[in-house]
């Protein structure tokens, strides 16, 4: 993902930040991801993209924005900010892979906290989900 990407989705494409190395700011309504710091110390370049409608960021503080679409949110691990603006959003805390323990979830205080994970939530968010531990 370095470099500078142009991606056309098809409208069911997820852009994954995962491997970056510092946190991504993601603004589907703009069509534009970047590293939050200046001077890409997130090494992602900047990209550029249309139809997309599901948005993983990186494992660090990511700032992740939605359009008036339904759009799902996986902001994985960093205290990370979402707002899903209009439609019918989810943010997603299932990804086993990257979710050590369990998540408290507080809709009306927009936020969710666990290990790994503490994330402010706009209003505009309708959903939460998450998932039980794996048995291990
Ligand atoms: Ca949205």
């Amino acid at each position: 993902m370095a470099g500078n990407d142009t991606i056309i989705g098809n409208g069911n494409t997820r852009l994954q930040y995962i491997l970056a190395a510092d946190g991504v700011t993601v603004d589907i309504a703009a069509g534009t991801a970047h590293g939050t710091a200046a001077g890409d110390i997130a090494e992602v370049g900047t990209d550029t993209f249309t139809g997309v409608n599901s948005v993983m960021g990186s494992m660090f503080g990511d700032t992740l924005l939605g359009s008036s679409a339904t759009e799902n949110f996986i902001a994985l691990a960093g205290d990370d900010f979402i707002d899903g603006r209009g439609g019918i959003d989810t943010a997603l805390y299932s990804n086993l892979t990257n979710t050590t323990g369990g998540v408290s979830i507080a809709m009306a205080a927009g936020s969710v906290t666990g290990t790994g994970h503490r994330c402010r939530i706009a209003e505009s968010v309708d959903a939460v989900m998450a998932e039980p531990a794996p048995i291990k």
